[in-house]
């Protein structure tokens, strides 16, 4: 038996903080299946988990709609809308910061590794479902969830909120989720449900929603407005400044041997992750002992679906001493990785996606 922790979570995830509760997976429990299991599956909240709300929970749909709905429970377990599953990898736009602050301080934020991403099977409703019974007018181009949690870290305290637009709360892969790996949503990832927005950065999957608003802009809560945007060097979050972050960039990481590894019998097996996020696909991962001046091509593992990561490895004869590998994705529009953190280092540390790293010593 596993030794449990916090509501449900394994002993070895690694905690970031305590309350809100925020904590990123082990590369070894990453490894092991292409399914990331619940109990070993990343935190990341803003706020407390909301107290429990009077049942029957309910979803308010409003905004610019032809009719306003307030959803129950019951309506999604399947009485009005269908239900369906979808496999769908979570990354955090923070995911491999450590990455950065390792060339640059990032003040007030959390230094995570590359397990702020996991797969589950998703279970629920489609958002584009309860969008058409509501009837967005034509003014409608964005779709704003707000969750029951306050955060107080956001300026000014807030509820948890952001949007994504009409055209991808749309699509099917978008889901109002209450089950995750066949189970009912755990508390911590948002229950009784959740958005789950796969190909987008792991913030527009509103945990704990309450409230879905169809708008003419992107919501302008702190979460949308204000972080979760690119910004250069030297500029400070404020309102509408930087790249608003949205699909995914291509990334990788390295999920074993550890980083430091003693090996013996001149054969490296390696194992690790990539994920393409928007609507691409990860398309080949390549492999290299010499800083990039040649490759060899990964095995791509278990394909989970378009919206799922690849796990991949490789196996690589190496001679005695120490050693450094690094990995790098190629998707399906031909994009690839930046070799170096330094190139894409931003005030905030989201979109660390340079190559991947490990030293290695074979004996
Ligand atoms: N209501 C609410 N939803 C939220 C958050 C939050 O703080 N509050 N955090 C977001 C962020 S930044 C991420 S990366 C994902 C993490 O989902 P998980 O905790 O289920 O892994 O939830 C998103 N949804
Ligand atoms: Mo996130």
């Amino acid at each position: 038996m596993t030794r449990m922790t916090y509501a449900g979570k394994r002993a070895d995830l690694i905690v970031h903080e305590r309350e809100p509760f925020n904590a990123e997976t082990p590369r070894e429990a990453l490894a092991v299946t292409p399914l990331t299991p619940t109990d070993a599956f990343y935190v990341r909240s803003h706020g407390p988990v909301p107290a429990a709300q009077d049942s029957p929970w309910r979803i308010a749909v409003g905004g610019l709609v032809a009719r306003e709905l307030s959803i129950s429970l019951a309506e999604l377990g399947g009485r009005r809308f269908a239900r369906t599953e979808v496999v769908a990898t979570l990354q955090c736009a923070g995911n491999r910061r450590a990455g950065l602050m390792d060339v640059g301080d990032i003040p007030g934020e959390a230094p995570w590794g590359p397990g702020a991403t996991g797969t589950a099977r998703w279970g629920g409703v489609r958002l584009g479902d309860v969008l058409a019974a509501a009837q967005p007018s034509p003014a409608a181009h964005h779709v704003a969830f707000i969750g029951a949690d306050r955060s107080e870290e956001a300026d000014p305290p807030q509820l948890y909120g952001s949007s994504i637009p009409l055209d991808k709360a749309r699509r099917d892969e978008v889901l109002l989720a209450d089950t995750m790996n066949g189970e009912p949503l755990p508390d911590l990832h948002g229950a009784p449900v959740r958005v789950v927005v796969p190909g987008y950065i792991g913030a527009r999957s509103v945990k704990w929603l309450g409230r879905i608003e169809l708008r003419r802009e992107p919501w302008d809560g702190y979460y949308q407005a204000t972080v979760y945007r690119l910004l250069a060097a030297g500029e400070t979050p404020a309102p509408g400044r930087g790249i608003e972050l949205n699909q995914i960039a291509l990334n990788t990481d390295f999920l074993s041997p550890r980083d430091g590894a003693v090996l013996r019998g001149g054969v490296a097996e390696l194992t690790g992750y990539s994920f393409a996020g928007g609507e691409r696909r990860v398309g080949r991962v390549d492999v290299s002992a010499d800083d990039g001046a040649t490759w060899i091509q990964a095995e791509l593992l278990e394909d989970e679906g378009p919206w799922a990561w690849r796990r991949w490895r490789a196996r690589l004869e190496l001679g005695a001493g120490r050693h450094e590998l690094v990995a790098r994705a190629w998707d399906t529009s031909g994009a690839t990785q930046p070799e170096r953190p330094e190139t894409v280092w931003n005030p905030k540390g989201y979109v660390n996606n340079a190559w991947a790293r490990i030293r290695l010593q074979m004996v």
